[in-house]
């Protein structure tokens, strides 16, 4: 991809405020890749500490009892939290806390696939419906389709949390098989032709996670622990579906009402059923840096999985939000782009995000949901760890500045949207 005049600019930014910062000899500021460059950790501007705590009291201030937020890179671990994990005993924030990652799973889920697909027990670009004849009235639909967000499948989430609180009190000890999931799905009207349009959709994963099923002839919590936990060594990360308590030290979870004033509902426990292989996975701020680390440094995949993981399409008009294969790509204001995935969960939000190279990660939570303006200034993270101190405010640059608004969190969060994208 050439570069355009707007990335020279930024990425040059980046390459000067690193060679300023004494960061990185010019011969090997940049890793090439054979489609583009892209800036390594050496040229990832220092991150700003102050600017994640800020970002952390945000998510606070808009209704979250806690956050908390985990850098990992070649200068070591920082991690910063803020309030409270549980607002009973009033246990304060503690970074080494399990909580809920919702779709973070599906990048979890992901992986599982695509070794699979390296294994040769499938490929890409497959009907679905060659490995589970007749699950979809639509031969189309490829198991590529699933991984980017295209088959048009409907996702059933949105009618079943229509009334926040109620609709997770509907389905908090409710156990789903996955077919009858794939059934909520199907009763609904299908939302493109398969391929045409990226629209986020739960059910994709729940077909995914049907595929681990038949193929490995196993439940996919055992796929998770033998494929990706065990081999990483992800001890604060498990997948118990159904079972609804998060074992070992954790963060309390509370859902906003939608009506305001009413009180938070605990939802920490939860058999998460509705989402399983699309977002049931329990982990840790060390464990998702490990995890997302790991993954974009290549261990999890071959250099050919990793490349269609990584091949994204827009999902927005931001020209900043992309989707890959169960992974989304964001483009922070210094240029650099970040890889990983967000999740809600029912008082869990959050991100989980390396560099290219995967010297550089982040994870970052807070202990709310339904509360958009906490998931948006939790997302004021990624720019504070990623691209470093803000330079002091000049009235006139932000029209003249060649990245345009720097403020990631001046985006609306995805989850914000009221069409998911
Ligand atoms: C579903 C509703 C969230 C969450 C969802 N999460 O699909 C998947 C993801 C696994 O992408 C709930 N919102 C909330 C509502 C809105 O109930 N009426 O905010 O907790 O992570």
């Amino acid at each position: 991809m050439p570069l355009t005049s707007h990335r020279r600019l930024t990425v040059s930014a980046t390459l000067i405020a690193a060679l300023a910062a004494g960061l990185a000899p010019a011969t090997h500021a940049f890793a090439a890749t054979p489609r583009e460059a892209v800036p390594t950790a050496a040229t990832v501007p220092a991150p700003d500490m102050e600017g994640v705590t800020a970002a952390l009291e945000a998510a606070v201030a808009n209704g979250a009892p806690g956050a908390m937020a985990r850098l990992s890179g070649p200068d070591g671990v920082r991690t910063r939290t803020v309030g409270v994990r549980d607002r009973v005993t009033g246990a304060p924030m503690d970074v080494r806390s399990r909580f809920r990652i919702g779709s973070v799973s599906k990048t979890f889920s992901t992986v599982v696939l695509l070794q699979l697909v390296q294994e040769g027990r499938l490929t890409l670009d497959s009907p679905v419906n060659t490995y589970l004849p007749g699950l979809l009235p639509d031969d189309r639909i490829t198991v590529r389709h699933l991984l980017t967000h295209r088959s048009g499948l409907a996702d059933y989430t949105d009618r079943m949390f229509a009334d926040t609180v109620p609709g997770f009190e509907s389905v908090r000890n409710r156990v789903f098989s996955f077919q009858e999931l794939v059934d909520l799905s199907l009763a609904l009207p299908r939302t493109t032709e398969p391929g045409v349009s990226y629209k986020y959709s739960n059910a994709n994963f729940v077909v995914v996670g049907m595929l681990i099923e038949k193929l490995t002839s196993r439940p996919v919590a055992d796929a998770y622990q033998r494929r990706v936990f065990e081999p990483l060594g992800l001890r604060d990360t498990s997948y118990v579906h159904p079972e609804t308590r998060i074992e070992g030290r954790h963060v309390r979870g509370y859902l906003h009402p939608d009506a305001a004033g009413d009180p938070l509902v605990d939802s920490t426990e939860q058999t998460v059923s509705w989402a399983q292989s699309a977002g049931a996975v329990i982990s840790s701020p060390a464990d998702l840096n490990t995890f997302t680390g790991a993954l974009m440094r290549g261990r999890l995949l071959s250099p050919a999985m990793m490349e269609e993981m990584t091949t994204v399409t827009p999902t927005d008009a931001t020209n900043t939000r992309f989707y890959g294969l169960g992974l989304r790509r964001y483009d922070l204001s210094c240029g650099v782009r970040v890889y990983g995935h967000t999740g809600t969960v029912q008082g869990f939000y959050t991100y989980a995000f390396s560099t290219r190279d995967g010297r550089r990660s982040l994870s970052a939570m807070a202990n709310a949901s339904n509360r958009g303006a906490v998931n948006t200034a939790l997302g004021g993270t990624l720019e504070a760890a990623f691209c470093g101190p803000k330079p002091a405010a000049v009235p006139s640059s932000r029209a003249a500045s060649p990245s345009g608004a720097r403020d990631v969190s001046s985006l609306p969060a995805e989850r914000d949207l009221p069409e998911r994208h």
